[in-house]
């Protein structure tokens, strides 16, 4: 039986407002911004978009520091320009998703600045603090971007605890008035109109720092139910929690079917296969293909009918993926799209980055360009520790933040038609040659695939809901899966090198139907060209006649 469930049939695209589009020439996109290229996300044809935070924050990791939840930074706009898109959005079948970022707010929220005057504020216990000495901290657990989670208060004779900047506190979900609060902020929203969320690592919510356990800490499914039931049940809104310790059996719980927790989850277990194992992203390595392949297939057959994925090759976190994955010099174009085969082609709800859609790609920066607070700290501690300097920028040209960060690539007029002034981060320079307004004019370009891409996913019911096996598994160079539902079945096939790979089990699919390639003309059906990408349905109702 078809899942009618609207978020498992669309696509959703996100924007990182602060790099989208900028409409009055202060360097920094806004939300008028976002409204001026609705139409464009209308074209490509997503039916949702995920913003990453607008809401007001002194902006000391991007947004992700919240100082007022119920309020949009001036940087982005106003609550009307905010209202305004809600609308505009709606009127192109667009919903408006918000990033929720529950674990930690700003050390500038009202809150926090309550809390640090001493124990007996009211608002005290709406964080986490622990007794200890100025030099000693309660224990050594580390920040997400460096040094001690710990940071000392005099007034308080207290540590709080902050799992990603210091200006980032962690909120006290063990606290009932914290989650209290939290729902009637997330209501207030949802009566604003807004389509869902995206919870910025949800999984670290219920932490608890005396046993050092941070993730998946032992109420953390309690409160995301509760949640749940206090706020997004009451409407069909799309959730996803971010969690990176996610696992297939956590997922199963995160995903429920029965709608008592989120719609899916991003996991990341694709994504931290190039570095080396037991280290930090950082630490690079290459890309172990077969157990890159095996962990998709745990996935896609993992949640099959018990859950639901959310499908994503880059965010505002990661690097771009024709870089990382495939190829950004001269097959940029075909390997950007057989990458996007691949993940559309999957079962879940697919994500596009702003600027995916385009095969943008990694930047090469001096270290004074880059703005991100996770690859400056980072660059200050290695270089305090004695790395090479080459070697630091090795690793920050692979996974800098910050590589996803640059402009929004427009047009070819200087900024990339970004903006008119400054812009906060220096512009990728191949803008002139890589940018939307020439890729809505050729027929062959990455966008116009992506596009054809979610329409065929909106056609055929086997790619939104089929099963999933794997295909030449042991093979180093091909990524190779089918889809099935009931009698009908696609071969989904993507080339990984620059050179041609000849695949003889291709030949059982001679008479299939090519749904969709990126190579235009025709060619020997048992080869594959450089990165080529192809979507092939078997035909059971020919077969019959
Ligand atoms: O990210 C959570 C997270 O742990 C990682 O993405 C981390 O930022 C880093 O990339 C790992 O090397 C979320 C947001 O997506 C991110 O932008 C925020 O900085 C972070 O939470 C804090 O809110
Ligand atoms: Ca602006």
């Amino acid at each position: 039986m078809q899942d009618t469930k609207w978020w498992k049939q669309t696509v959703v695209y996100q924007i990182y407002p602060r790099s989208f589009k900028d409409s009055n020439g202060d360097g920094i996109g806004d939300i008028p911004g976002i409204i001026e290229k609705l139409d464009y996300l209308k074209e490509l044809g997503i039916g949702a978009v995920w913003l990453s935070p607008v809401c007001k924050s002194p902006q000391a990791d991007n947004g992700y520091d919240i100082s007022d939840y119920q309020d949009i930074d001036p940087i982005f706009g106003s609550l009307a320009d905010m209202e305004k898109l809600i609308k505009e959005a709606a009127d192109r079948d667009i919903r408006i998703m918000m990033d929720l970022v529950l674990n930690h707010t700003s050390d500038e929220h009202p809150w926090f600045v309550e809390a640090k005057k001493g124990r007996d504020n009211p608002y005290h216990d709406y964080y986490v603090w622990k007794d200890g000495t100025k030099d000693v901290p309660p224990n050594d657990l580390r920040a997400a971007f460096g040094g001690s989670a710990w940071e000392w208060v005099p007034e308080c004779g207290q540590y709080y605890l902050h799992q990603f900047a210091v200006k980032q506190p962690d909120l006290n979900w063990d606290n009932p008035k914290v989650r209290k609060e939290i729902y009637k902020m997330i209501r207030w929203w949802m009566d604003k109109g807004i389509g869902g969320f995206r919870l910025d690592v949800i999984d670290l919510i219920a932490k608890e720092p005396d046993r050092l356990v941070l993730a998946e800490g032992e109420h953390l499914h309690t409160y995301i139910q509760e949640m749940s039931r206090e706020t997004f049940q009451k409407a069909e809104l799309i959730t996803v929690g971010e969690a990176w310790s996610a696992t297939v059996d956590t997922a199963k719980k995160f995903s429920n079917p029965d709608g008592s927790e989120l719609s899916m989850v991003f996991q990341f277990e694709h994504m931290v296969l190039d570095q080396q194992k037991g280290k930090e992203k950082w630490d690079l390595d290459g890309l172990p293909f077969i157990e890159w392949k095996k962990v998709f297939t745990k996935w896609q057959q993992g949640l099959h009918g018990k859950g639901w994925n959310s499908l994503f090759l880059e965010n505002h976190d990661l690097p771009r993926s024709v870089s990382r994955f495939g190829n950004e010099g001269k097959y940029r174009v075909q390997s950007a799209k057989m990458l996007a085969t691949l993940i559309h082609g999957m079962e879940g709800t697919p994500y596009i980055y702003q600027g995916e859609e385009l095969g943008m790609t990694n930047v090469r920066y001096d270290i004074e360009e880059y703005r991100d607070i996770e690859t400056l700290n980072l660059y200050k501690e290695r270089m305090e520790q004695g790395y090479s300097e080459m070697e630091i920028m090795q690793s920050i040209y692979a996974k800098s933040r910050d590589n996803a960060r640059t402009p929004m690539q427009w047009d070819d007029s200087p900024c990339a038609g970004f903006t008119t002034g400054t812009p906060w981060i220096r512009c990728n320079p191949n803008y002139t040659m890589i940018h939307a307004r020439a890729q809505m004019i050729e027929e062959d370009s990455v966008f116009h695939y992506y596009q054809r891409l979610i329409k065929l996913r909106k056609q055929e019911r086997v790619i939104q809901s089929g099963g999933y096996e794997p295909l030449l598994e042991e093979n180093p160079y091909v990524f190779a899966y089918i889809r099935q539902l009931g009698s009908e079945q696609i071969l989904v096939i993507c080339n990984f090198t620059d050179k041609e790979q000849h695949i003889k089990e291709l030949q059982e699919w001679e008479n299939g139907k090519l749904l969709l390639g990126n190579y235009i003309e025709e060619h020997d059906r048992c080869c594959l060209r450089p990165y080529e990408a192809k979507i092939v349905k078997e035909d059971a109702q020919c077969e019959k006649e």
